[in-house]
């Protein structure tokens, strides 16, 4: 589908590259999931998509831990780098790009960019004195180090007192720039705790950045060498922040980072917000270009109630992932991921308890439940084909066919006399992709995706309520009983097609499985099937539109999309 067919503007979104000292676990899947799951929704709405996630490789730790592994830095970043790539593919995500920072593609335009910054007097020469944090390869402040005891204030480790010529980033000449960005939402800072605690700090005054460290004689050849002074090499900070630039400032990319308005998607955890909420755009706009359009960062996953540490050694592993994954469906795994996650300002828990709870109540019980009732009784009364179409709208006082489905329902006992109800599917589930549309645009995937619960748990409710196969029995009993039924059922699949479509980013592969099984494929754009549609989400979920279900449409029961986990069963391993 082509962008100039939906008219919206494309839509850029980036993972902070990760380093290769070691493998992936789920916080880096976490939020690679998170810029998936939204470019997904997004390609669903028709626009067109950018997702660049990577890998971070010139960090000195890199050179540290391949030198105990038996490595050379450069062997040790490649390991890792496949693990990250291979993670990723297990993880069904649809990244564009993968950048590694040892590239030249990322290295030469970086490199372009600091002789840029330098040559506009943005960087210049300086002395440092500092508390070097080596596990997080950055510079702490005084107060910080005190407040930590010369500690690092992330991992404890110590810190170490570094006197050193360096370059710096002349951040403090962008302090009112910075500030006006931020408070206007220009710059949107999200969630709303995080942009609070920026603007906090940047009131406090802003400093020069170190952006280079000199080379010392046996220092390993690894890393960006400054461009206007060999004796010095790029801080890594620097370096890798110019990611999200270098890959898209071609030719054929650069609509993703236009000249005139800011639109990048930055996601991350809280750990590295400064960098990307302040000196990030503060370089962007030295280098005179737009600042990212949001910059969201997200809390923490801990395991089981506790924090995740090297020490404890109970960080949640690919491998972890991968056996929920083989034992509940690896979609049921990016949905509890994707509307469980510390997405938000607090921390969220990786439970085995909570996930089968939410497998259940939201997978098994709701999303595979209702479509395999439907399937079924689609096939039993109907034998497999859609009868008729129907407006999706009911009252259960008056409108002909559902008469026939009030009197059959009065033979139960239920609903009580007198009581009169509507139901309107069609002015539900449009409503429902109003505010997912909205959702998305605030990055609130827990919000996105409920609206497409909220559609089925709505049909569950619409079946309770009329009752098919109460009706069903009532064939040839009592006039227009099969028309009621086929209106009943034809409003069910149409409203579970579109919740379908909503929750299709998060679980492509569950949904592709019910378009097949109700013929429904053709939603996919074959020439991309893993993330493409036909036509933007609004075309694709009108009621009753060209690609709605028809009437003669087959609509097979299938497998079952997610069987019932049993709570008390111990968590895979
Ligand atoms: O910081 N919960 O790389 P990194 C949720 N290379 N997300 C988590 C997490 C957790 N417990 N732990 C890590 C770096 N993450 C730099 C970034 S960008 C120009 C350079 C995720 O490998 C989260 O996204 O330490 C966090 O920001 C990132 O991993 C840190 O990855």
């Amino acid at each position: 589908m082509s962008n100039a067919s939906t008219n919206q503007n494309p839509y850029y979104i980036t993972t902070p590259i990760y380093y290769v000292n070691d493998r992936p676990h789920i916080g880096h899947c976490y939020t690679t999931l998170v810029a998936d799951v939204a470019a997904r929704a997004q390609r669903l709405m028709g626009r067109e998509v950018f997702f660049l996630t990577g890998t971070d490789e010139h960090a000195e730790k890199v050179v540290t831990t391949a030198k105990e592994k038996g490595h050379t830095p450069m062997e040790w970043a490649t390991i890792n780098a496949e693990r990250f790539k291979e993670a990723f593919a297990f993880m069904n995500f649809s990244h564009d790009d993968f950048v590694r920072t040892t590239e030249d593609r990322h290295k030469d335009r970086a490199s372009a960019y600091i002789q840029r910054l330098v040559d506009s007097g943005d960087i210049e020469l300086g002395d440092y004195e500092g508390w070097w944090d080596g596990s997080q390869e950055e510079y702490v402040t005084e107060t910080a180090a005190k407040e930590h005891d010369y500690k690092s204030p992330v991992t404890g480790r110590p810190l170490e007192k570094r006197v050193e010529q360096n370059y710096f980033f002349r951040l403090d000449k962008y302090e009112g720039w910075l500030k006006a960005q931020i408070e206007s939402g220009a710059v949107r800072v999200l969630p709303e705790a995080r942009k609070n605690e920026v603007l906090g700090r940047i009131r406090t005054g802003l400093n020069r950045v170190p952006v280079s460290r000199k080379i010392k004689p046996g220092d390993p050849d690894w890393g960006v060498v400054m461009p206007n002074d060999p004796e010095h090499r790029v801080y890594v900070w620097i370096e890798a922040l110019c990611n999200y630039l270098t890959m898209v400032d071609q030719p054929d990319r650069r609509r993703f980072w236009p000249r005139d308005e800011p639109l990048a998607v930055h996601l991350m955890a809280k750990d590295i917000l400064w960098f990307h909420a302040v000196i990030w755009p503060a370089m962007l706009h030295a280098l005179g270009e737009r600042p990212p359009a949001t910059v969201y960062a997200h809390a923490y996953w801990i395991a089981e109630g506790k924090k995740m540490s090297k020490s404890l050694g109970n960080f949640i592993e690919i491998d972890t992932l991968k056996a929920y994954a083989e034992k509940y469906s690896l979609d049921a795994v990016r949905w509890f991921l994707a509307t469980q996650g510390p997405l938000g300002a607090n921390d969220a828990d990786f439970a085995h308890a909570r996930f089968v709870e939410v497998y259940n109540s939201d997978l098994a019980n709701s999303v595979g439940n209702s479509a395999s009732r439907v399937g079924n009784m689609v096939g039993k009364y109907f034998d497999g084909v859609m009868p008729k179409t129907c407006d999706g709208r009911f009252g259960f006082e008056g409108g002909r066919a559902l008469q026939a489905a009030l009197a059959a329902r009065a033979s139960t006992g239920k609903p009580a006399e007198g009581e009169s109800r509507t139901f309107d599917l069609a002015a539900l589930t449009a409503g429902a992709v109003e505010r997912y549309r909205h959702a998305l645009e605030a990055v609130d995937l827990e919000a996105a995706m409920g609206e497409g619960l909220g559609i089925v748990r709505a049909v569950d409710e619409f079946i309770t309520y009329s009752a098919p196969f109460t009706l069903a029995k009532k064939f040839g009993q009592i006039e227009h009983a099969e028309g009621a039924l086929g209106a009943i059922l034809y409003s069910c699949a149409e409203a579970l097609r579109i919740a379908s479509l909503l929750l299709s980013p998060a679980m492509p592969e569950k949904t592709a499985a019910l378009w097949r099984d109700w013929n429904c494929a053709h939603l996919n754009d074959p020439a991309d099937p893993n993330s493409g549609f036909v036509a933007p989400l609004a075309e694709l979920a009108a009621w009753g539109g060209a690609h709605s279900i028809q009437a003669g449409q087959g609509i097979a029961k299938g497998e079952g999309l997610f069987m019932r986990a049993d709570a008390a069963e111990a968590a895979p391993a």
